[in-house]
C-alpha cells in the first residue's frame, strides 16, 4: 500500500489528497498537511477513487475513427497542421485549452502557438469562467493579481458572497466559512444572488436582486462610501468613478436591483461600518456581457474603502478550476503572453528572447466565441481542443456544433472516448487523467501544489505536454520543445516568470527554477507572494492604482413577450462540468440525477406546470427538456437550469443550446447567466425507468436521460410510442425470458435469462416513483423468492425494508425518507441527525438540505 499527496482536480479550492492504492482499487482522504482543506473533502473530492476505473477511456490513438499508432496519429497531425500553415498563414491554426491542464501541459500548448507557430490563437475555457476576473484587476492594478488568501477569511468581519453558490461549488472553502462564524459569531455573511441558494443558510442577509443588476448595488456602495467623506484621489480615475456613481442613490439602487430600500441600506452600513470585508464573487459576476465593469465595481468599493491590502480585506475572486490559476501565470488566454507579460513591445521583444524565437506572435488572438465563430467562417481551419468540451460548454452550441462539423482539421486530446466534442475529431489523442499525469496545478489563493501521479499509465495514453512536444517537433521546433520530464517544463516556466523582471512583473516565481527533479517532486504547497505595499503601488507604468468608472447596465437578455422568463443556469453539488468522470459515479447520480428546471410556484401556475412534469424550454437559438422542480426561493420571472447535462448524456439536456454568444467588450467573457426563454408543459403518453445489463436502441423520438448505478445501465425515459411491444420484441431477439404485469395505466415489465435478471422496465403515465435501491440490488443478486420477484414486478421495496428516498448525503448514501423518518423519532438540529443516520458528518455539503428538512418539519 502506498500513499501519494497529491491535490483535486476539481475545483479551484485546490484540496490536498491522500490516495492509496489498494487491491481493491483506489481510496482517498483529506491531506490533513495541505493548507487548502487542513484534511477536509467534498463529496466529489471524496468519491475521487470511484472514478479511476478505464470504463469509457479513450486508450489509444485514433485516426477517423480507427485506432491508430502514436508514430501515424504525430504525424498526421503534424502534416496536416504543416499543410494549413502553408497555404494559410498561421492565424488559420488555434489551439483551445483549459483551466483543468496541469500547468507545465499549459505552458508547452501556449509556448507552440504563440511562440513558434506564431499566431496568438490559443484561448481556454477559463474565457467562459474567469475573465472577465482577469480584466477587472488588470485594469485596477496593472496587473492579474489576486490580493487575498483563505487565512484572510478568519481575519474578516464581512464576507459578501456574490453570484457564488459557495456551498455547492467551492464547498471546502463554505465550510471554512461555516466554521470561522461558528468560532466568531461576530462574522456577518451577505449572499447576492437572485436565487435562495445551499449558501444562504449560513448568511445574515440574502440580497435576492434583479438579474445581472449587482453593478449597480457596488456603484451604490461606492456612492455611499464616498459620501462619507472617504477620499478617492489615491487612485487614478477616483474623480471619473464618483461622477459616474453619483446618481445612484439607495433608492436609485433599490428600483434598478428590485430589492426593498432598507435591504440595499443595511448591507451599504455593514461594508462601510466593518474594519475588514471581503468580496468573494464568481460567476454571477463574470458570466455577464458587463461582467468586467462588475468585476471593477467591486474592487472599486475594496479601494474606496480602506478595504484593500490589509488582512481581512479585498476583492477576492475565486476560481472554478482546478488549474484556472496556472492557466494565467502561463498566459493561456488569447489576450495575454506569458508569466504575466502583455502584446506590448518591450514585452514581446523580451519573451522571444527568452524563447529564442523569431515567430512569437504580435498581436492579440481570437477569444473563445470569436474562435469557433472564425471557425464557422471558415477562416481558422485547424482547431486543437485539449482538456475541454466546447460543444457543451460554450454559448450558442448549435453554431459551435456546425462549425467543428465542417472545419477541416479538428484534433482533440481528451481523457474519455466519447464526449460531445470528440465526436468531431478527426485526430484524437488519449490524455494521461487524473491520478496518471503528474506536474503542478496553482488554486484560487495562488498556492501551487503537485498533482502526482500514484497509477501507471493505462493504454496508450500520453501526458498532454509530451503530446504537444511531440508535435511541436513534427512542426520543425524541436529544439525549443526537447523537455524529457514535466519537471524541465516547470523549470523553464519558473525561471521565465523572473527573467528581466526585477519587481516589474507581480507573477515571480523563479526562486523553483533552480528545484532539482527530486525537490520538485517533494515539492511542499508553495504560496506566491504579493507583499502588502506592492499590492498599494500596483503595477501600472504610472505606480497608481486606478478605480474604473461604472455606468452600471442591464443584463443584454431580457425578457420579451414571445420569451417571458429569464433562464439562469450554473451548478448543483454532485457534478462537475460535462460530466465526462462524475456522470459515471452513481453515488454522484443519486442527488440529482436528470436536468431539472427550477421555477417559482407562482410562474408554475402560470405555464400550467407541476412538479416533477417535463418541460419544454426554448429560445430563438435551441431547445432544452428538463423535469421541473418548484422551488420558492426562485425568483419570479426566472428559471435556473444546471450547465451539466449533454448528448452524452440525456436527448435534450444541454443548456448552452438556449444561451446566446453574447460577451463583454473588454474580457470577451460570455454572458451564460442570462436567456431569454418560453417554457411549456411536454405531455408525453408514459414515462418509465428501464434498468439493463444491455440497451436496445432506443426510438429516436423518445426523452431520454441515462443515469448511473452499481450494476446496470438506467435510462428514463418518455415517450409516445409503445414502448413495452418495442422492448418486448427486443427482449425475444436476445432470447430472455419475459414476466409482465399491467395494471390501468401501468407496464411494468422483467426479462430474466439462466436466472439473471436482464432487463427491468417500469412505467405509468407518469414517472412512477419505484425503489431504485432494490432494482439496483436485483441486478447483482436475483430475488430468490416469488414474493421478491413479484415486488421486484412492481418496483416496490419489501414492507420490512423501505426505501431510503431521495439521496440527500452522499458521503453516507443517506436518503430524505430516512432522515425525515429520524427527524419524526426526534432529532432535531444537523447534530443529532448526524449523531443518528452519519448523514453531514464528513464533508458537510448537504448540511444546508438537511437544515432545509429540519426546518420544513418544524413548521
Ligand atoms: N459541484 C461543482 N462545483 C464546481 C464546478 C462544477 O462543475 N460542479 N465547477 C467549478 C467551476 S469551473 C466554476 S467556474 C465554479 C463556479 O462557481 P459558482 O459561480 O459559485 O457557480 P454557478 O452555479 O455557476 O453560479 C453561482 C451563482 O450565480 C448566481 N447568479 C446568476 N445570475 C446572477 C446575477 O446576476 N447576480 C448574482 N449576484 N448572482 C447571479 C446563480 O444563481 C448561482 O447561484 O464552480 C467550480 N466548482
Ligand atoms: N450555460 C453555461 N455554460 C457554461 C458555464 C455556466 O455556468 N453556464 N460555465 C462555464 C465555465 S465557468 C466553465 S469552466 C466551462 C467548463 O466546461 P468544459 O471545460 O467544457 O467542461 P469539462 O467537462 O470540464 O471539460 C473537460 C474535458 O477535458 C477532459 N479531461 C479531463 N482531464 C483531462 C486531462 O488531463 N487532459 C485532457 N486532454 N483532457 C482532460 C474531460 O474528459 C472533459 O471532456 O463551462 C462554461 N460553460
Ligand atoms: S472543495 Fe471539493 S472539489 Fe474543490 S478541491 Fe476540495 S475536494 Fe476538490
Ligand atoms: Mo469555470
Amino acid at each position: 500500500m502506498m500513499n501519494t499527496r497529491t491535490t483535486c482536480p476539481y475545483c479551484g479550492v485546490g484540496c490536498g489528497v491522500v490516495a492509496t492504492v489498494t487491491d481493491d482499487g483506489v481510496s482517498v482522504a483529506g491531506d490533513r498537511a495541505h493548507p487548502a482543506n487542513a484534511g477536509r473533502l467534498c463529496v466529489k473530492g471524496a468519491a475521487l477513487g470511484e472514478t479511476t476505473g478505464l470504463a469509457g477511456r479513450l486508450l489509444a490513438p485514433q485516426m477517423d475513427d480507427q485506432t491508430v499508432s502514436w508514430q501515424t496519429a504525430l504525424d498526421a497531425a503534424g502534416e496536416r497542421l504543416n499543410a494549413i500553415i502553408r497555404e494559410f498563414g498561421p492565424q488559420a491554426v488555434a489551439f483551445y485549452a483549459s483551466g483543468q491542464l496541469l500547468t507545465e501541459d499549459y505552458y508547452a500548448a501556449n509556448k507552440l502557438m504563440k511562440g513558434f507557430i506564431g499566431a496568438a490563437n490559443i484561448d481556454t475555457n477559463s474565457r467562459l469562467c474567469m475573465s472577465s476576473a482577469v480584466t477587472g484587476y488588470k485594469r485596477a492594478f496593472g496587473a492579474d493579481v489576486v490580493p487575498c488568501s483563505y487565512e484572510d477569511i478568519e481575519k474578516s468581519d464581512l464576507l459578501v458572497l456574490v453570484g457564488s453558490n459557495a456551498a455547492w461549488t467551492h464547498p471546502v472553502l463554505y465550510q471554512r466559512i461555516v466554521q470561522a462564524k461558528q468560532d466568531n459569531p461576530a462574522l456577518k455573511v451577505v449572499v447576492i444572488d437572485p436565487r435562495v441558494t445551499a449558501t444562504c443558510a449560513i448568511a445574515d442577509l440574502h440580497l435576492p436582486l434583479a438579474p445581472g443588476s449587482d453593478a449597480g448595488l457596488f456603484v451604490g456602495l461606492l456612492n455611499m462610501i464616498a459620501t462619507g467623506n472617504h477620499s478617492l484621489c489615491d487612485f487614478d480615475e477616483g474623480e471619473a468613478a464618483l461622477i459616474a456613481a453619483r446618481e445612484w442613490t439607495p433608492e436609485a439602487v433599490a428600483t434598478f436591483c428590485a430589492l426593498p430600500r432598507d435591504v440595499v441600506t443595511t448591507f451599504y452600513d455593514w461594508f462601510i461600518t466593518a474594519p475588514r470585508a471581503m468580496t468573494l464573487f464568481t460567476m454571477g459576476i463574470n458570466q455577464s456581457a458587463s461582467g468586467s465593469d462588475k468585476c471593477n465595481a467591486i474592487i472599486n468599493v475594496h479601494l474606496a474603502s480602506g478595504k484593500f491590502a490589509r488582512p481581512g480585506c479585498g476583492p477576492f475572486s475565486l476560481t472554478g478550476q482546478p488549474n484556472a490559476m496556472g492557466g494565467r501565470e502561463v498566459g493561456g488566454l488569447a489576450t495575454q503572453l506569458a508569466a504575466h507579460m502583455n502584446f506590448e513591445a518591450a514585452d514581446i521583444a523580451r519573451l522571444a528572447r527568452f524563447w529564442q524565437t523569431e515567430r512569437l506572435a504580435q498581436t492579440p488572438g481570437l477569444m473563445a466565441v470569436e474562435l469557433f465563430e472564425a471557425i464557422g467562417r471558415g477562416e481558422v481551419k485547424a482547431v486543437w481542443i485539449m482538456g475541454t468540451n466546447p460543444a457543451v460548454s460554450l454559448p450558442d452550441s448549435h453554431a459551435v456544433c456546425t462549425a467543428l462539423a465542417a472545419c477541416p482539421l479538428v484534433i482533440v486530446s481528451e481523457v474519455v472516448a466519447e464526449t460531445d466534442t470528440s465526436r468531431y475529431a478527426h485526430i484524437r489523442f488519449p490524455a494521461l487523467v487524473w491520478g496518471e499525469k503528474n506536474g503542478t496545478v496553482t488554486n484560487s489563493e495562488r498556492r501551487i501544489s503537485r498533482q502526482r501521479a500514484f497509477l501507471p499509465p493505462p493504454g496508450e495514453a500520453k501526458a498532454d505536454w509530451w503530446i504537444i512536444a511531440q508535435v511541436a517537433r513534427r512542426l520543425g521546433f524541436g529544439d525549443a520543445f526537447g523537455w524529457q520530464h514535466p519537471h524541465e517544463v516547470f523549470s523553464e516556466h519558473a525561471a521565465l516568470s523572473g527573467f528581466e523582471n526585477n519587481g516589474t512583473r507581480a507573477f515571480d516565481i523563479s526562486e523553483l527554477a533552480g528545484l532539482t527533479r527530486e525537490q520538485w517532486d517533494r515539492l511542499e504547497p508553495y504560496q506566491w507572494t504579493v507583499a502588502p505595499a506592492a499590492l498599494q503601488r500596483g503595477w501600472r507604468p504610472a505606480g497608481r492604482l486606478r478605480t474604473v468608472p461604472v455606468s452600471p447596465v442591464r443584463a443584454v437578455a431580457q425578457p420579451t413577450s414571445r420569451y417571458p422568463l429569464l433562464l439562469n443556469t450554473g451548478r448543483i453539488r454532485d457534478q462537475w462540468h460535462t460530466m465526462t468522470r462524475t456522470g459515471t459515479v452513481a453515488r454522484l447520480m443519486q442527488h440529482i440525477a436528470e436536468p431539472v428546471v427550477d421555477i417559482c410556484p407562482a410562474d408554475a401556475d402560470r405555464f400550467a406546470l407541476g412538479e416533477g412534469d417535463l418541460a419544454h424550454l426554448s429560445s430563438p437559438r435551441g431547445v432544452m427538456v428538463a423535469r421541473v422542480r418548484i422551488q420558492p426561493g426562485q425568483r419570479q420571472g426566472e428559471l435556473f437550469t444546471p450547465m451539466h447535462w449533454n448528448h452524452c448524456f440525456a436527448r435534450q439536456g444541454k443548456v448552452n443550446a438556449l444561451v446566446a454568444p453574447v460577451c463583454d467588450p473588454y474580457s470577451g467573457q460570455p454572458e451564460s447567466k442570462q436567456t431569454a426563454v418560453r417554457i411549456t408543459a411536454l405531455q408525453p403518453g408514459w414515462q418509465g425507468e428501464l434498468y439493463a445489463r444491455e440497451m436496445p436502441d432506443l426510438p429516436a423520438d423518445l426523452y431520454w436521460v441515462r443515469k448511473a448505478t452499481e450494476s446496470a445501465l438506467h435510462f428514463t425515459l418518455a415517450g409516445n410510442s409503445d414502448a413495452v411491444a418495442w422492448l418486448t420484441a427486443w427482449c425475444q431477439t436476445q432470447g430472455w425470458q419475459m414476466q409482465s404485469a399491467s395494471a390501468g395505466t401501468v407496464r411494468n415489465l422483467l426479462a430474466w435469462h439462466n436466472g439473471q435478471l436482464m432487463l427491468g422496465w417500469w412505467s405509468d403515465t407518469r414517472l412512477p416513483a419505484i425503489a431504485h435501491d432494490i432494482i439496483v440490488q436485483a441486478f447483482i443478486t436475483a430475488p430468490a423468492t416469488a414474493q421478491a420477484r413479484h415486488n421486484l414486478l412492481a418496483g416496490r421495496a419489501a414492507a420490512s425494508s423501505p426505501s431510503p428516498g431521495r439521496t440527500v448525503c452522499s458521503c453516507y448514501s443517506i436518503g430524505e425518507n430516512a432522515i425525515r423518518a429520524a427527524i419524526a423519532t426526534g432529532c432535531d438540529s444537523t447534530a443529532a441527525l448526524g449523531n443518528t443516520l452519519r448523514c453531514g458528518t464528513n464533508c458537510g455539503s448537504c448540511l444546508p438540505e438537511l437544515k432545509a428538512l429540519l426546518s420544513e418539519a418544524a413548521n
